[in-house]
């Protein structure tokens, strides 16, 4: 791979604006028009120049088990109050059921043993939230390739969206607006791309997710879908919240947020 400051500096003249823009946090946000046609041209430029640099199967840094943070921050929603979800997690999860549905052959309904079932990976990475903080954790989880392997990809597939149990806000007909993110399918199929539901040796807890939440390690902390209910394979954004992608993107987050 090219030296680590080359790729850095591409990457910094690429984001600079966005990076600047956004160290007020996850919840901070500039709607202004200039700003989100800032977002907009940054993003496209990070993504071309990773997708350029990083072959498909990059892997993103792996760490030893004494890097482990002692201890992760939780961000974002830590305690949903749905009422849904708080029946699953009273019932620790034993009727969870996990949804792969949309452009798939087979839509399947998992439990949380169906996805123990399936052959697990573990990874030590780092965390980066766009709000300036890090943390390294040990993930193990299914692959999300092996769920979509089952599910079978109908032709027309480009991105995988996830569907989240945490309300972020009402929309203006009173309905819960979810947390929902997405990926394109280079993302969806690399192999560090799983729905984890362990951190550190133990069952995800409710603060990072429980019970099962997205790690896609080349991107930024607000890529990681914690609460995911429903895997949706779909042809295009447009119909997907406000049509860029994920909640915080509709609020002028960048759609591929690559570190
Ligand atoms: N469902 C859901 N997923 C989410 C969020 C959220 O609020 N709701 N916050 C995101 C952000 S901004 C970050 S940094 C990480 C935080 O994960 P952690 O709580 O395990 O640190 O989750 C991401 N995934
Ligand atoms: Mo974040």
């Amino acid at each position: 791979m090219t030296g680590g400051l080359n790729r850095r500096a591409l990457l910094l003249g690429a984001t600079a604006a966005v990076g600047a823009a956004s160290l007020g946090g996850c919840d901070q946000l500039a709607d202004t028009p200039w700003f989100s046609r800032a977002l907009k041209a940054g993003d496209d430029a990070n993504l071309f120049v990773q997708r350029l640099m990083l072959s498909k199967t990059t892997l993103a840094r792996e760490y030893a088990e004494a890097d482990i943070s002692p201890w992760f921050k939780p961000n974002g929603t830590i305690d949903p109050v749905d009422a849904p979800y708080k029946a699953l997690a009273a019932n620790g999860f034993a009727d969870f059921r996990l949804e792969v549905t949309g452009l798939v052959e087979t839509p399947l309904r998992l439990s949380l043993d169906d996805l123990r079932g399936l052959p697990a990976r573990t990874q030590i990475t780092r965390h980066d939230c766009v709000e300036g903080w890090s943390c390294i954790g040990k993930w193990t989880g299914a692959p999300l390739s092996a769920l979509l392997d089952r599910a079978g990809l109908k032709p027309e597939a480009r991105y995988v969206v996830f569907r989240c149990a945490d309300t972020m806000e009402e929309a203006n007909d009173g309905s819960p607006v979810r947390y929902y993110e997405s990926v394109d399918l280079v993302d969806a199929v690399h192999p560090q791309t799983i729905l984890a539901y362990e951190m550190n040796g133990a069952p995800l807890s409710v603060q990072h997710g429980a019970p099962l939440r997205l790690r896609v390690e080349r991107q930024l902390g607000y890529k990681m879908a914690k609460y995911v209910m429903v895997v949706e394979v779909v042809a295009s954004l447009d119909g997907v919240g406000g049509g860029n992608g994920g909640y915080w993107e509709d609020n002028g987050y960048a759609w591929y947020a690559g570190i």
